[in-house]
């Protein structure tokens, strides 16, 4: 660190120390609540993390169809799996086609042994299979029979009755639920049926689809899970789950904080990127980009000026943003490099506003399929400002 940070302030050794302590990975800017959200609630109480298959896999048409992806994806928190189950080729065994068909089908077999193998790695919540289901009815029973020699006890069986109720995260420990869906060519109406069952998660699920560029999507869901203690469940808000009182997303709601934040300085890519990575004959050009995501009326992207040829950009800018919805609000950070055509993408995070601790912080960055880089990091501030009292 001393080194990172030595042209700056090369003359003054108690800087240096503080410089070291304030990017130290003890001055995270998300509290360290652990799984604080009360998880006996029923499982429809909360917003969980799901990934579509594509985000799974990385590039789908490419990557084997092994268990690997499954594997994965479990490994980064996601706590629904969808599967396509298809009679073999044979037609006495299923297996596992992701979707489109260019991909080698993989026995189902050994995808219920990958998700067995990882499920509770990142988290102890329960974990959901979703069948899209193309079998014929012998098929069926053999896939059902497979499932349960796979899990055994660890499958969540209701019973004999009909459940009044969800059961709740807690309950539902390591346990793996499985439930079918029939194949995409009848699921339109299912999606209509689905529309009311989680506001947020439905939206982001919406665009989490596998186009190009859509990676801001899967950057703000991340985000949104980093709650809770990564556990992969957030308890959804009072507000949404009040069956007397309808929540608008699109109503105006009065200011409930004001948060300003100043951006600092930005480190650590020299360590983490070649020198050439971002210009070939030039130190890069960062500028920051931050800003809320929420409800309609709480979004806002704010830019920082850009600092030309510095591997340690200071920017010393500050923002301030008027929330109304903390609870659904996230912080948006992301940093490109300048140049004259098509910028570099050089780091994100998104941090829930609900868990942002004020302060002088070290914000670590993130590449663009969420996984934190070794050394960059923002040195940021954050500092709550009550509304003004309402008139
Ligand atoms: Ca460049
Ligand atoms: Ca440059
Ligand atoms: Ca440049």
């Amino acid at each position: 660190m001393s080194q990172r940070l030595c042209h700056l302030n090369k003359k003054d050794l108690h800087l240096e120390a503080s410089f070291g302590y304030l990017f130290g990975d003890d001055n995270s800017p998300q509290a360290s609540l652990g799984v604080h959200h009360d998880m006996s609630a029923p499982l429809s109480k909360y917003f969980i993390f799901t990934c579509h298959n594509s985000h799974l896999t990385g590039n789908q048409l490419s990557s084997d169809c092994s268990g690997v992806p499954i594997i994965n994806a479990l490994k980064r928190g996601v706590r629904v799996i969808e599967l396509d189950i298809w009679p073999n080729s044979e037609k006495d065994d299923v297996d596992v086609l992701h979707g489109v068909t260019l991909t080698a089908p993989v026995a189902f077999i050994k995808c219920l042994e990958s998700i067995k193998e990882s499920a509770f790695i990142s988290s102890e919540f329960p974990v959901f299979i979703t069948l899209e289901d193309h079998l014929t009815k012998d098929l069926q029973n053999k896939a059902a029979n497979v499932s349960l020699g796979a899990f055994q006890y660890f499958l969540f069986t209701p019973g004999g009755e009909v459940l009044k109720e969800f059961p709740s995260p807690e309950s539902l420990k390591k346990r793996v639920i499985i439930s079918t869906k029939p194949p995409k060519e009848y699921s339109q109406i299912e999606e209509v049926k689905d529309k009311e069952s989680d506001l947020l998660s439905d939206e982001a699920r919406d665009k989490l689809a596998p186009q190009k560029g859509n990676d801001k999507h899967l950057w703000l869901m991340q985000g949104m899970f980093r709650a809770n203690g990564h556990c992969r469940y957030v308890k959804k808000p009072d507000f949404l789950l009040n069956p007397n009182e309808i929540f608008d997303p699109e109503d105006k709601h009065p200011v409930k904080t004001t948060l300003k934040v100043t951006l600092y300085i930005g480190e650590g890519w020299c360590h983490d990127f070649d020198h050439t990575h971002f210009d070939p004959y030039s130190p890069p050009d960062f500028y920051a980009k931050v800003g809320v995501a929420g409800v309609p009326e709480d979004k806002n992207m704010k830019k920082t000026e850009t600092v030309e040829n510095s591997w340690v950009p200071f920017w010393n800018q500050e923002f301030e943003f008027h929330i109304t919805v903390p609870e659904l609000a996230l912080l948006r950070i992301e940093v490109y490099e300048n140049d004259m055509e098509k910028d570099d993408f050089a780091g994100e995070t998104c941090i829930p506003i609900a868990e942002l601790k004020s302060g002088i912080r070290a914000v670590p960055l993130m590449d663009n399929k969420g996984d934190m880089y070794n050394n960059v990091k923002l040195l940021m501030q954050f500092e709550f400002i009550s509304p003004p009292e309402a008139t």
